[in-house]
């Protein structure tokens, strides 16, 4: 027994040696990147604080009564059948408990359906199995498009290279050829939709899931606050290949964004965006490519600004 006892000492030294270890694990749900997701995260923060004090005074009273009122004690137990005081106080307490809950949770269902003035359209549709994204203007023309697949690597290490532990790659099934860049502190208005059967545009970091639908767009807005490499997947099993459709969003600063678009659009880049190049001009660093663009492509690229 105190051979088994002395293990517990280090066991416990073990545990707290490891501080990357505990900094790298979550409980709750991550507060995300946009409007939406913060508000979703404090309404969260909030039902989850009233239920830890309901449930302090629920239990506290339960335990109260079953060690101060226990049998051995000869407690005689109080009657308070048809007790119009009591009727009405466990009645109206649940009553105003829900309201306090449902007045912020339709405030910020509201805010999600919120569409207007959005200061730039992207259709999102999902096909068996990858995604497009095509940036529109004020009339929901697109103006230029590319479609986003599994990346390379990933597909590699599933195929060629299977010996291999795909754990060895820290993003294997999580990033994709070219991925969707969006500008930072926009209203960015995603039209969402499927060319097949029904995928699901999820972005955790965005507070939400959108479906995509077969002859039907579904909006979802974003504006993401900060830059940065945002990760999803299909959240909809839409087939064999339901999860090799990762969504990766680069959200970059503005200037770096429209020059991006205006050089795409008048195709002075290589093609769609890659990993490498989205990184760049999330750091603010737009390649020589992109920089000077002439009045017509800059005329291009404030037309999508609507
Ligand atoms: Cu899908």
């Amino acid at each position: 027994m105190t051979r088994k006892l002395a293990v517990l000492p280090i066991l416990c030294a073990a545990l707290f040696a490891a501080p990357a270890a505990w900094a790298d694990l979550q409980f709750n749900m991550p507060r995300g990147v946009t409007p939406i997701s913060h508000q979703i995260y404090d309404l969260h923060m909030f039902a989850f604080w009233m239920m830890v004090g309901l449930g302090v005074v629920v239990y506290g009273g339960l335990m109260w009564t079953v060690i101060f009122h226990r049998r051995s004690r000869r407690k005689k137990a109080s009657q308070f059948h048809e007790n119009a005081k009591v009727e009405i106080v466990w009645t109206t307490l649940p009553f105003l408990i829900l309201v306090a809950l449902a007045i912020p949770a339709s405030i910020v269902l509201v805010n999600t359906q919120n569409f207007h003035n959005s200061d730039l359209k992207v259709q999102v549709t999902g096909y068996q199995w990858l995604w497009q994204y095509e940036y529109l203007d004020k009339k929901a023309e697109p103006v230029y498009g590319f479609y986003s697949r599994l990346s390379l690597a990933s597909l590699k290490r599933m195929s060629i290279d299977p010996p291999k532990s795909p754990w060895t790659d820290p993003h294997y099934l999580w990033d994709v050829n070219h991925p969707m860049i969006v500008p930072v502190h926009k209203k960015v208005l995603l039209l969402i939709t499927s060319g097949d059967v029904i995928h699901s545009f999820w972005v955790t970091e965005f507070g939400g899931q959108v479906d995509a639908i077969p002859g039907r767009i579904t909006q979802w807005w974003i504006n993401v606050q900060k830059p940065g490499i945002y990760r999803g997947v299909c959240n909809q099993i839409c087939g064999g290949g339901h999860a090799y459709m990762p969504v990766v969003v680069v959200a970059v600063p503005q200037d770096a964004f429209y020059r991006w678009l205006a050089a795409s659009r008048a195709g002075r880049t290589s093609g769609p965006p890659t990993m490498a190049q989205a990184k760049a001009l999330m750091h603010g660093n737009v390649p020589l490519a992109l920089n000077g663009a002439s009045s017509s492509e800059k005329r291009l690229a404030s037309e999508v600004k609507s």
